[in-house]
Formats: structure tokens, C-alpha cells, sequence
């Protein structure tokens, strides 16, 4: 029925229409023609009502297309099969539910908007609807659990390349292990998550939340200083389509160098877009709180923290604060 709605308004681009006549068009009533307009809007359409005249569309959300990210997409195995839903919970929870099912290396689950996008340890991923890159990712690599963080990093990598490709005026940088930053502020996050036995990876959940298009009427006021958006940075939209491509594209090429070559070359590429790296910073991971300054990310992924003391500390998870000295 909603459908219909919206076709009255194309037949008129930027016309105003009664809600009389849609009323009569539609055979419902204008209480009813009220409410599809606000669900609509709830939807991302964006009407005007003008008192005594009507309605007028003045802008349509912007909709991923599955058949042009299938169609222009140069991989071979990431993303060949792609399942996009409007509105989930979590494209976290879906992609572990695909996996169950069967679902094979490469198949990527994104989202128009997630209800309960979910960070690191329990915190909560903004996400509204038609404004962003929200995605999970199937990976099965054959690597012991403890390489784990190395695929963090790689992530990263190929996520900043993209960006690179997409916005190349944008500056942006990796915060140890998982911040895409410009700025300062947060771009993008990263959330692996594993299903293991015996330190034997079944598979991994690569999730990728980019802030692409957001306004900074669409992050919540607590986000604002400490957040941002490609468009934000850039002062342009960013086709997301294109976006995701040039990510699965990237995160192929480096996921094949890595199965080829280790996790060597992938650290060289981690250091150039490192903001991390001879900070002075605070460090908390599960052991505890830290600080020192970052030195480098050792072989494993881990970063290396020499202390005040002068001692040497590693990394392997965690959260790290910059301090201003
Ligand atoms: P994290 O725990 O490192 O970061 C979470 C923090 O990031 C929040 O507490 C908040 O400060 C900030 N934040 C929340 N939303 C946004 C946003 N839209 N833009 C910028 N900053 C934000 C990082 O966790 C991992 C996030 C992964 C999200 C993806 S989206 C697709 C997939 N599905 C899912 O549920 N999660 C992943």
C-alpha cells in the first residue's frame, strides 16, 4: 500500500497533493493517509506538509542496490553472495545464523538500519537507517585462534584503503586495534567475533560499521564530539555502493596476501595509516590498566607498550585513550 503512496508523489515530482485526493486514489480514509505518511517518514522519506494545500516528497531515502553491488563487484570469493535487509537487530546475529545454516566463506549481510548494532564489549553501534555502511562479513580462514587479531588489523587495512578510494581528501588513521579515526574522531569500528574448538577457528564475523553519509543531525549529541561521518569530513555524499565494493575488493586482495605471505606485508601497510604508534596512551585491557607509549604492533597484532618503568608490555585486546602530554 505504501508503494502506491509514493507513486502518486512520482507521477508529480515536488507537487503538492491534497490529502483529499490521496484519500481518494488510495480508497482510505485521510486518518489513514496521515499515518502511511508518517511511517514513511519514519521510513527516511522526507514530507512537508503545507498547511490548507497538501503534501509535498521532497526527498526519498537513498537505497542500497543489490543487483548494482553485485554487478560492479570485482571479487572472487568476498561478497559473491550477498544478503541486504532493510531494518535488523544485528547483522552480527544474522551472519552467525547464516553461517548455521550453511552459509559459505565471503557471503556478506548488510543492513539499512540495525536496531541493536553492536560494539565491543557490550556497547552499543549507532546506526540509522539509510545513512551508513552496516555490514557482516562470513570469513572461514584456516589459522589458529590466536591470529585473530592480525584479521583486526588486516580489516582495518583494507577498510582505509577503501576510504582512501572512495574520499581521497580524507585523512584517516587507525587507532589500535579497531578505530578508523578522522580527526580524532570515530569514522568506523571493527567487531570480530569467533566460533572456536580447541583453539581451532571455525569462522570468524567481520563487522564493519562505517558512518558514511550521516549528518550531525543524525548522530545523538552524547556521539557528536567524539564521532563523525565521511560526509561530515568530506562535504560529500559517498555513493555506499561503491563504498562496500571498494572494500570487499580491497579486504580480498590483502586477505590473499596474507594466506600467501603471513602477516608481514599486512603490518608494514597497518603502520602507514597507524595514529597509534609512539603515543603516549593509556591502555585497559582484561589484565588491567596501562600506560607508556605504543612502540609497535609485534608479529601476533599485539601492541607493544613500553611503560614509564620501562617496561615492555603487550597488547592483545583492549581500549586506548590518548594522553596529552
Ligand atoms: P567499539 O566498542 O570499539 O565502539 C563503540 C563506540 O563507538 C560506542 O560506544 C560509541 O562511542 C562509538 N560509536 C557508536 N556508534 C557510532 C557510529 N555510528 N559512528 C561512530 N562512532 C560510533 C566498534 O565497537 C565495533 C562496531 C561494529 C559495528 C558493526 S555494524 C555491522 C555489524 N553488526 C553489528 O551489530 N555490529 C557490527
Amino acid at each position: 500500500m505504501n508503494e502506491s503512496l509514493i507513486e502518486i508523489f512520482k507521477e508529480q515530482p515536488g507537487g503538492i497533493i491534497s490529502g483529499e485526493y490521496l484519500s481518494e486514489r488510495l480508497q482510505i480514509s485521510r486518518t489513514a493517509v496521515w499515518k502511511q505518511i508518517q511511517k514513511l517518514k519514519e521510513e527516511g522519506y522526507d514530507f512537508e506538509a503545507i498547511p490548507r494545500s497538501g503534501y509535498r516528497l521532497n526527498a526519498s531515502p537513498e537505497k542500497l542496490d543489490l543487483q548494482k553491488l553485485l554487478t560492479g563487484l570485482n571479487t572472487k570469493v568476498l561478497g559473491k553472495n550477498i544478503k541486504l535487509y532493510d531494518v535488523v537487530d544485528s547483522t552480527q546475529r544474522l551472519a552467525h545464523e547464516a553461517v548455521t545454516k550453511g552459509a559459505r566463506e565471503g557471503t556478506l549481510i548488510v543492513a539499512e538500519q540495525q536496531t541493536v548494532g553492536r560494539g565491543r564489549m557490550g556497547r552499543v553501534w549507532h546506526s540509522p537507517r539509510g545513512k551508513g555502511v552496516w555490514m557482516s562479513l562470513v570469513l572461514k580462514p584456516v589459522i589458529p585462534l590466536q591470529f585473530m587479531p592480525q584479521l583486526t588489523l588486516l580489516t582495518a587495512v583494507a577498510l582505509c584503503r577503501a576510504m582512501k578510494i572512495i574520499v581521497p581528501t580524507v585523512e584517516v588513521g587507525i587507532k589500535w586495534p579497531n578505530d578508523l579515526l578522522i580527526g580524532g574522531k570515530k569514522v568506523a569500528g571493527i567487531l570480530l567475533e569467533s566460533s572456536a574448538e580447541d583453539e581451532r577457528l571455525h569462522y570468524v564475523i567481520a563487522g564493519i560499521g562505517t558512518s558514511v553519509n550521516l549528518g550531525v543531525e543524525d548522530f545523538p549529541s552524547d556521539l557528536l564530539p567524539i564521532a563523525t561521518s565521511l560526509y561530515i569530513a568530506s562535504g560529500q555524499k559517498v555513493d555506499r555502493v561503491s563504498f562496500i565494493q571498494a572494500f570487499l575488493e580491497q579486504l580480498e586482495f590483502l586477505y590473499e596476501l596474507y594466506k600467501e605471505q603471513g602477516f608481514a606485508p599486512i603490518r608494514t601497510l597497518w603502520e602507514v595509516f597507524s595514529v597509534t604508534l609512539g603515543r603516549t596512551i593509556t591502555i585497559r585491557t582484561p589484565a588491567g590498566t596501562t600506560q607508556g607509549t605504543a612502540t609497535a604492533i609485534d608479529e601476533m597484532g599485539a601492541l607493544i607498550v613500553l611503560t614509564e618503568g620501562g617496561e615492555q608490555f603487550k597488547a592483545y585486546s583492549g581500549d586506548v585513550e590518548f594522553t596529552h602530554k
